[in-house]
């Protein structure tokens, strides 16, 4: 390809593990020095008339997806010019292309940035620009967006940006058609024999995954192939998956909980079947279920409370081959927790994980105490946690405090953010998670809070910062703060207080229409703007975002309609 730029090599930015604590993992079999591609071919060669995956009338076999995703690599490689290394975009719905091209990205060593569906130009811009990405893949069109045109329009104002992948009817002629790429090749055995001959290092980034997100901008996470095979191989042992279990994806295939955990990974690395479906909406979801006899699913716990909404209403009938339901990227309430069983039938598994790292699970065999009650323990006997005070002292079991860890599959810092890393990561290498959590006797975590600045709607994490920093685009906005206000469905919702300056007058909606202007995904959009004269501060003058929380959690609760 006609390189304009030399782009940064992703080793150079990514802060890698200690080698001691290198040579521990790989001691102890956490890390296998084996590329995760070629991990998954592995599986895939001794399951290869079983089908892999399914999406709508699709089915491939094991050795359709094999073949498939080496051929699309080297048709990235040698059509495209893409090169070992350069980053992509990945922005696509639940499909099967999503998986083929995945895949094909871990054999070519090509690294997958991954998007969701719900970003805009402002989130894909910077995605496409910190990442220095020279490929984008999206939708034609999806949920009425046209996301061929925003691909174009961020194609023209990048210096690295090349090649537009699309999925969907109708691609235009400067841009490619995924799905015609992903076909199989003519000569399966040589394309495999190329790749399997030229591998990336294990060492090397095998994905980026998008940090959850308290700067201005998301972060970009650089999971490595040794730790994120480990991540979805110990995931999988964990959640007793086996060549008969069959996986939905119905929460976006790009979160590393569906990707990894054990999602579509673990579920290809023990020889199962993957299930992709577009959306969590329970009727269809409940179909596909029982079309596909569905045995394990992830869910947030606002689609959990709508599949048992649905289950109450309609029986659990469609789902009976449904075990394992796993639940996290939020808290579960203990009551909705304690009602999976009876009303779905299955076993309930919390989940309390990140894009950073550290999993913890409740295991299958945990007593119900334990499965209803916390959010699980640590994966790996390679995780470390600490509960710290604001000094970072440790703290008794039973306290909560703020969580810090580090571990085998938890990377050492951000790609390109020494700065932001100074803050989120401790000198010896601990990540800050910015989650307040007790400790109990028997090891298990509960979340009782956190100390960073999210909003976390509905799993779908919000920074207050980017938020804030968008408002103050207003020319009528003096002072903003984001925060949480609870709210029966999604847990959590943007709540905007803002402060005017002399004589100009705001409305929500002029806030929401500014940020559909500026390209912000519709998810981080606030929901309730509430005119303050000013804004509460602590005793050293910040914002007091506590107080504020409180605030309109009491308003809401008094029926109180927004001021302003
Ligand atoms: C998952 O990953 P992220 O990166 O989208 O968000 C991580 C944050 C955590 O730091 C915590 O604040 C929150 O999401 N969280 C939970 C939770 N699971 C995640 N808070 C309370 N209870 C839970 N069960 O959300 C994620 C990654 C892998 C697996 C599952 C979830």
């Amino acid at each position: 390809m006609n390189r304009t730029r030399a782009v940064t090599p992703t080793a150079a930015a990514t802060v890698p593990w200690p080698e001691a604590a290198a040579r521990v993992h790989a001691e102890r079999g956490w890390w296998r020095g084996v590329a995760l591609g070629a991990e998954v071919l592995a599986v895939a060669d001794t399951r290869a008339d079983a089908i892999a995956l399914v999406d709508g009338d699709v089915r491939l076999t094991y050795r359709s997806l094999a073949a498939r995703s080496d051929a699309l690599a080297a048709r990235l490689v040698d059509d495209l010019g893409l090169e070992r290394d350069d980053r992509i975009v990945v922005q696509l719905p639940n499909c099967w292309q999503f998986v083929v091209l995945t895949l094909a990205c871990l054999r070519a060593g090509i690294v997958p940035v991954m998007a969701l569906p719900a970003h805009r130009q402002h989130e894909m811009n910077h995605l496409a620009a910190h990442s220095e990405a020279a490929a984008l893949a999206v939708p034609s069109t999806l949920r009425g967006f046209d996301h061929a045109a925003m691909a174009e329009g961020l194609r023209e104002g990048s210096e690295t940006l090349e090649r537009v992948l699309v999925v969907g009817a109708d691609v235009r002629p400067d841009h490619v058609d995924l799905t015609e790429l992903c076909t199989e090749p003519d000569d399966a055995a040589a394309v495999r024999a190329r790749w399997d001959a030229d591998q990336p290092s294990s060492r090397s980034v095998a994905v980026f995954l998008l940090s959850g997100g308290t700067t201005g901008l998301p972060k970009l996470i650089a999971r490595t192939h040794d730790d994120y095979a480990y991540n979805a191989r110990a995931s999988a042992e964990l959640c007793g998956l086996d060549a008969a279990s069959v996986y939905l994806v119905s929460l976006p295939a790009s979160h590393n909980f569906p990707l990894a955990c054990p999602g579509i990974l673990g579920t290809l690395l023990t020889g199962g079947r993957v299930v992709m479906l577009p959306s969590p909406e329970p009727e269809r979801a409940f179909a596909t279920m029982a079309a596909e006899g569905v045995t394990v699913t992830a869910a947030v716990p606002s689609v959990a409370q709508r599949w048992l909404a649905h289950a109450a209403e309609r029986g659990a009938q469609e789902i009976a081959t449904l075990q394992l339901l796993q639940v996290g990227g939020a808290r579960l309430a203990d009551e909705v927790a304690r009602t999976v069983r009876p009303v779905l039938g299955c076993t309930l598994q919390q989940v309390f994980g990140m894009a950073e790292g550290l999993l913890n699970y409740t295991r299958l065999d945990d007593p119900e105490d334990v499965i209803c009650t916390t959010q699980g323990r640590p994966m790996s006997e390679g995780d470390e946690v600490r509960v710290v005070d604001e000094l970072d002292q440790d703290l008794p079991d039973g306290t909560p405090g703020a969580l810090l860890t580090r571990g085998p599959y938890t990377p050492r810092g951000y790609y390109r953010a020494d700065e932001q890393n100074t803050r989120a990561f401790t000198p010896d290498g601990w990540y800050r998670s910015g989650d307040v959590v007790r400790r109990r006797p028997d090891g298990n975590l509960v979340v009782e809070g956190r100390d960073k600045d999210m909003i976390n709607r509905g799993g779908e994490k919000i920074s207050a910062e980017e938020v804030e920093n968008l408002t103050y685009h207003l020319p009528q906005v003096a002072h903003v703060a984001a925060v949480a206000m609870p709210d029966d469905t999604l847990g959590e919702r943007v709540c905007l207080f803002a402060v005017l300056k002399p004589g100009t007058t705001l409305t929500l909606e002029d806030v929401r229409q500014s940020m559909a202007t500026a390209g912000l995904a519709a998810y981080k959009w606030p929901e309730r703007l509430e005119i303050v004269g000013e804004l509460r501060t602590t005793k050293v003058g910040k914002i007091d975002k506590k107080a504020l929380r409180e605030e309109i959690a009491q308003r809401l609760a008094a029926g109180q309609h927004p001021r302003g």
